[in-house]
């Protein structure tokens, strides 16, 4: 018996390390098909990533560059043909799970942990990444999917964590959150989770987790411990319930559950 009751997991760069080989590359397919001749290399995207959500992104990108929109340049269009892009890679078996994410949604669904994810990224990306990452029924081991555009604010407004909550019907203190940016970090605190793990990569290492209380470089596997950036595993050489647990009860002083 755990002191939490669900895991909430992010998806772009936790789930899987989605953006400079994924996302980006699509975004760029996209572009090119529209016969545009902007492309976004690995720093440019890098530095585009502090806007969370693709439309937005290219919106961005726009506004820098003093592109102006019209038919030709229409975010909402070329993110459409962006998402088809990155869709077809998904399907190609592409982009894997990141090192211990099926070995801790395999532990959490095993002992009755409910499973939810809280995403900035559109729905049918979350799908497909979950479809074709090797796991048969993946999809389904999520009780809820909170994706893209279903809120009115992107990460780092709380928004999408609070419809997570709402959905599970559970109080932020009732779950943990596993994250890998800053922004997904704020989102998941203003939302008033405070049991965070940071699983940082290329991407985001060296952003400022805020009271994240865990942060380290993967959720590890057997014979590949988890390295400890921030905070302490205790006993544990990787992300597993356990090491929640005592996360969880670090956090939330005994008795704040009652
Ligand atoms: C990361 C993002 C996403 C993706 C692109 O979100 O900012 O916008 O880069 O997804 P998270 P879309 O880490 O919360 O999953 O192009 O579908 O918006
Ligand atoms: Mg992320």
């Amino acid at each position: 018996m755990y002191a939490f009751k669900a895991l909430i997991f992010d998806v772009d760069g936790t789930l899987a390390d989605t953006e400079r080989d994924g996302h980006r590359p699509a975004f760029n397919a996209a572009f090119a098909e529209a016969n545009l001749d902007w492309v976004w290399d690995v720093a440019r995207y890098g530095r585009l990533l502090a806007v969370t959500g693709g439309k937005e992104r290219i919106r961005r990108f726009m506004e820098e560059e003093r592109i102006a929109v019209d038919a030709h340049c229409d975010p909402a269009a070329l993110h459409r043909a962006k998402t088809r892009h990155y869709v077809a890679r998904l399907e190609r078996g592409e982009i894997p799970l990141r090192p211990g994410v099926l070995r801790l949604l395999r532990e959490a669904r095993e002992a009755g942990m409910r499973l939810a994810i809280a995403t900035t990224t559109t729905p049918e990306n979350v799908t497909t990444l979950l479809e074709y990452c090797g796991e048969p029924g993946l999809t389904d081991w999520f009780e809820v999917i909170a994706a893209g555009d279903v809120v009115e604010h992107k990460k780092p407004a709380p928004d999408i964590y609070t419809l997570a909550l709402s959905q599970l019907g559970l109080e932020a203190h009732e779950c943990v959150a596993i994250e890998d940016s800053d922004n997904g970090v704020r989102s998941a605190s203003a939302a008033g989770l405070k049991a965070l793990v940071v699983t940082v990569n290329d991407y985001t290492v060296g952003q400022d987790f805020g009271a994240a209380p865990l942060v380290v470089d993967q959720l590890g596997e057997p014979g590949a411990p988890a390295r400890v950036l921030c905070g302490r595993l205790g006993s544990s050489s990787l992300v597993d319930l356990d090491a929640l647990e005592r996360l969880h009860r670090g956090v939330y002083p005994r008795g704040a559950l009652e």
